[in-house]
């Protein structure tokens, strides 16, 4: 069974020890073992990079071996054309993710280029949300067969 990819942009890998307030105190092995107890029997390739070649080198990965990709694509979401190309080359479905309501936040948050890509949009869940997304995920892929 191919796996479902979560990948996560950069400073992620500080998540639950920097701004409580916003991002909630959940660190990201937590997220990760929260993603494959939802999952189940359904692979999980998980993965966190402060690099925007190896996150498109990732969403490539995923071209060839994944099921579906969910994204917590970080600040490159309203800077990277590069990694919406990339995406725009997956054919599978693209869920696009944030902890916090990017549009409750300033202006610049506001537009996504993933969201161009994405299938479906969940933002302001909290990184507990992860699991909604994988929930959302199997649904999605069980539809396709
Ligand atoms: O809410 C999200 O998940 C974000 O994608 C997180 C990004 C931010 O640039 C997006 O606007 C929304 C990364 C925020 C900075 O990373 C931190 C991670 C953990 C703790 C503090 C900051």
């Amino acid at each position: 069974m191919k796996p479902i990819y979560v990948l996560n942009g950069p400073n992620l890998n500080r998540l639950g020890k920097r701004e409580p307030s916003i991002y909630g105190t959940t660190t990201l092995a937590e997220v990760e073992q929260i993603c494959r107890a939802t999952a189940g029997d359904r692979p999980i390739t998980f993965h966190q990079t402060n690099s925007e070649e190896k996150l498109i080198d990732l969403v490539h990965e995923a071209i060839d071996e994944g099921a579906g990709i969910i994204i917590n694509p970080a600040a490159f979401t309203f800077t990277s054309l590069a990694l919406l190309d990339a995406l725009k080359m997956f054919e599978g479905p693209v869920i696009e993710f944030h902890i916090s309501n990017i549009h409750k936040r300033e202006p610049i948050y506001h537009r996504s280029y993933v969201s161009m890509r994405a299938d479906a949009v969940m933002a302001g869940l909290g990184a507990r949300g992860y699991a909604t997304a994988v929930t959302a995920m199997l649904a999605m892929l069980a539809e396709r067969i």
